[in-house]
């Protein structure tokens, strides 16, 4: 296959104004006319009309109601002699498909008896030939038919504008869509569903009908996912006066599926795992990503729908736009500032500890990226964490207001057409006249052409005589895989000072005006330089506050200093991040020191430090567990040059001990004090407090080890066996099966017995196993037994990913194994994965990306297992360009 290039983008020459599809549904052979009126493009020269297709069986082709000459070019249907002129054309083309034999759940497929659909980037040519490119924009009509016994609810885009019976037992449906689109955002949904009914008055005063559709059992677990809808839909309509512009807006669940969910227009189609939610079933977790992949989803109506994107490059336009409003969304809906920190802080871990590796590896790419040979590899956390980040920089620079009037003239400019990430950027310049980014808008926009992560440098002086202090920043970006050099980026620092005490200090530019206690400067140059004036005492500078742009902060902070943070800073990210600076410190110092991993690699100030905040009268729950989580073995890895997994996992695992032993009876404070959230909300601060009893009771768990003692472990089965809600009963089970207590196997077997109906909850139950921490290398043989479990099945992706990415993905200490068996696991588990499923075979074939980073022996094999893959002629090109990628 060949790379696709971003500079070789020509406009269609052909465009697509009306398609009107008609679908006899069968699972076996699904027949499809497909009736467009098509017009060439004036602004092209004249071409061949070349229609995308994939896996079809093409029947006949017609133009204006005669038969039509054409030819197949590999995939593509070319018809080379249509009539001149810009006149219109209608072009009618009748295919076959197999739904039923579509395990690539891409196009039309059949899950659980249900028809399916998923167009996004490119399935949609699977279902028809077709121009398959965003930048087609078309008004749709669609019927449905279908058998009314087997599939009696029939959905697509829009308005249903007809239904009835027809003979033999079967029945219609036609669907409108008053809205023009591109080919991705394209739905059909036929089965035997149930829906969850809203009605809603908008501001605007529209009427509108929100339905969710789930399978019959599942209606008691969708208001968690309308009450998310509704508050979705007044959100945007408040914070950026988007309203919904549909009278009927469906989510559709479906338990196969290979991505969270899909904003088709008017008929969103969600992976299962986020729509379902009940108190018994879900964690707070959960219902917190269901609240935010609803509201996604949502967003995207405007931010990727109404907008498009010109191509695949600009896929973080909407991605990237719509990752940051969810983001907004989500920190507005928590409420306080505590519990807004605290998104931040979930959201930053992301981006440092998947992004940035990202940005590292064989894989790094710009968010606007300038080739790819599978788009499907491309829709990454750097197109849409980091592509989020590049747009909260812009927010920050021209301000909450400014973002809204640079949305405005967004919408104003663009609305109904396909774009480009510069239309976005200019627009938001152009409404913020006087602001940084439009003043530094060339420089600004290498966030969307280069890769890798800048790193910035400071360093600080103080004069106590001219009581000034002076802080240099500097900025560099290392080589990535796919470009050698870089220049500067235009870099936000928001700051502060902090006296000796902890209190913040007032800041005045030299010849400028006190500000406040928190300012941002903007880092353009390789090197810059600020002087404070009036600063009265040595201060310990508070940099990059909220995370303000997604770098790496070096300082050469002395403990003190950041103990000082720990205990004091006002901005709670870097109070956190603090923290974890002091972790991972004490974390690298031990990894790089020979010999037996010590017992006491923190020292006492520290966990002092972390009791005080353990026991803090005032911070909220979610915060302090934050606080107290050790920065993870992926990040530690990748501080490191050279990477020895099992020396980082015992590290960190002699850390988290010291914590459990050394914080016992504040553990013990911490489970009592925080135990009884009442009622069941999954609201932030009843969640914190289950998520800070949950790691009471690891901990506790885990202190027992050293005394074995089996008080908490047999109280933790209680909570486990009497736990009125599924946060509280999994967090007890997770405490006995990560702490190896000899109570996990019988809990886990009454888990299963409880929840052998509820097919998320078992994936959590394979999760769990296959991420448990590793004991003389237990985990592998039991993940192998776990494969041959009736339960398992490598065809749903959900249980595919609870199981094996668990395991490969997420436990490297259990993954990189001395005698490589865990490498051999992942090779053996793409190529079976890759034969039915290749969008989800090639982010297992990412599992490997940063081998050259490991030691010896691991690296060694780890490049074998990764050439094993290669090796293997008919490989998807899908897994082609990541295993290529990893060698190359
Ligand atoms: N557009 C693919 C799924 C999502 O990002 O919402
Ligand atoms: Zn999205």
């Amino acid at each position: 296959a060949t790379a696709i290039q971003r500079a070789d983008y020509q406009a269609p020459a052909w465009w697509i104004e009306t398609v009107d599809l008609a679908f006899d549904l069968d699972p076996a052979k699904t027949r499809v006319l497909n009736k467009m009126r098509i017009r060439r493009n004036p602004d092209v020269p004249a071409q061949a009309l070349r229609l995308d297709g994939d896996e079809l069986n093409l029947a006949r082709v017609m133009v204006n109601g005669g038969g039509s000459s054409f030819k197949m070019d590999g995939n593509q249907l070319v018809l080379e002699n249509l009539p001149e002129g810009h006149e219109p054309l209608d072009l009618e083309i009748f295919t076959t498909c197999s739904p039923i034999q579509n395990t690539k759940l891409m196009g039309l497929y059949v899950s659980e008896g249900t028809f399916f659909t998923q167009c996004e980037a490119e399935g949609f040519r699977r279902i028809t030939y077709f121009l398959d490119r965003p930048d087609v924009m078309a008004m749709y009509t669609v019927t449905l038919r279908a058998s009314k016994n087997d599939y009696p609810v029939l959905l697509s885009n829009g308005n249903l504008v007809d239904e009835g019976d027809l003979d033999d037992g079967r029945h219609f449906a036609k669907w409108v869509d008053p809205h023009k689109k591109p080919c991705y955002l394209f739905a059909l949904v036929a089965g035997k569903l149930v829906a969850r009914e809203q009605k809603i008055k908008s501001r605007a005063g529209r009427d509108h009908l929100l339905q969710v559709y789930v399978r019959p059992g599942d209606l008691e677990k969708t208001e968690h996912a309308m009450n998310s809808l509704m508050h979705s839909v007044a959100w945007d309509e408040a914070r950026f006066g988007l309203s919904l512009d549909l009278d009927r807006f469906m989510i559709v669940a479906t338990s196969d599926f290979n991505m969270g969910a899909m904003e088709n227009k008017g008929l969103n189609i969600f992976n299962t795992k986020y729509v379902l939610a009940s108190q018994s079933t879900a964690t707070d977790v959960d219902f917190a990503n269901v609240e935010s992949v609803v509201g996604h989803e949502y967003f995207h109506n405007w931010t990727g729908n109404r907008i498009t994107c010109r191509d695949w490059f600009q896929l973080s336009l909407k991605e990237g736009l719509t990752v940051f409003r969810d983001q907004e969304f989500s920190m507005d809906m928590a409420g306080t500032p505590s519990a807004r920190a605290v998104k931040r802080i979930e959201d930053v871990r992301v981006l440092r500890t998947v992004q940035f590796p990202e940005d590292a590896g064989p894989m790094a790419h710009p968010v606007r990226p300038d080739s790819y040979i599978e788009i499907n590899n491309f829709y990454t956390v750097t197109i849409y964490e980091k592509g989020s980040e590049v747009v909260r920089m812009q927010h920050n620079l021209v301000g909450r207001d400014g973002f809204a009037e640079g949305m405005k003239l967004y919408f104003d400019r663009h609305d109904g057409s396909a774009v480009t990430c510069d239309d976005f950027v200019q627009a938001m310049a152009d409404a913020n006249p006087a602001s940084p980014l439009t003043q530094h808008l060339q420089q600004f926009k290498r966030w969307y052409s280069q890769s890798g992560t800048p790193l910035v440098k400071a360093s600080g002086q103080y004069d106590p005589t001219a009581c000034t202090y002076t802080l240099t920043l500097s900025q560099s970006c290392a080589a990535t895989a796919d470009q050698p050099e870089k220049l500067p980026f235009v870099i936000p620092v928001e700051m502060g000072l902090l006296g000796q005490d902890g209190a913040a200090l007032p800041l005045q530019l030299q010849g400028e005006a006190v500000t406040s206690s928190s300012h941002t400067l903007v880092l353009t140059q390789a090197e810059q330089t600020w002087v404070f004036a009036n600063v009265a005492q040595a201060p310990v500078p508070s940099l990059l506050r909220g995370f303000s742009a997604p770098v790496v902060l070096e300082y050469d902070f002395s403990d003190a200093e950041l103990l000082t943070q720990l205990a004091h800073d006002t901005d709670a990210f870097n109070r956190w991040e603090a923290g974890q600076r002091l972790a991972l410190r004490y974390a690298l110092q031990a990894i790089r020191t020979q010999g037996e991993v010590a017992s006491d690699v923190m020292p006492a100030a520290f966990i002092s430090a972390l009791r005080d905040v353990l026991r803090h009268p005032t911070l909220d729950a979610a915060y302090k567990d934050l606080v107290l989580t050790l920065p993870s073995e992926s990040y530690m890895a990748e501080q490191l040059e050279v990477v020895d997994p099992q020396r980082i996992h015992a590290v960190r695992e002699s850390m988290r001990q010291q914590l459990a032993v050394a914080l016992q009876a504040d553990w013990a404070w911490a489970f009592d004090a925080h135990s009884d959230t009442g009622a069941y909300r999954p609201d932030p601060v009843s969640a914190g407090r289950r998520s800070l009893t949950g790691s009471a009771l690891l901990m506790l768990c885990l202190a027992a080890r050293d005394s074995s003692d089996t008080l908490w472990p047999g109280k933790t089965y209680q909570r486990f066996k009497d736990a009125g809600n599924m946060t509280d009963r999994f967090n007890a089970l997770s405490a006995l099966v990560y702490s190896g207590a000899t109570l996990a196997q019988p809990a886990l077997e009454r888990f299963h017995a409880l929840f052998r109906n509820e097919p998320l909850v078992i994936d959590k139950w394979f999760s769990l196993q296959a991420g448990a921490c590793d004991r003389g290398g237990n985990v592998l043989p039991a993940v192998k037994q776990l494969l041959k479990h009736p339960d398992f099945s490598l065809k749903n992706p959900n249980r595919a990913r609870s199981l094996i990415f668990s395991y490969c993905s997420a436990n490297p200490g259990a993954f990189h194994r001395a005698d490589a068996a865990g490498y051999v696991f992942w090779s053996d588990r793409v190529l079976e994965l890759d034969a039915i499923n290749p969008q989800v075979a090639a982010r297992l074939a990412r599992g490997l990306d940063r081998w050259r980073k490991l030691a010896e022996p691991y690296r060694t094999a780890a490049r074998e297992a990764i050439a094993r893959v290669a090796a293997k002629p008919d490989l998807s090109n899908d897994v082609r360009e990541v295993v290529t990628r990893a060698l190359g």
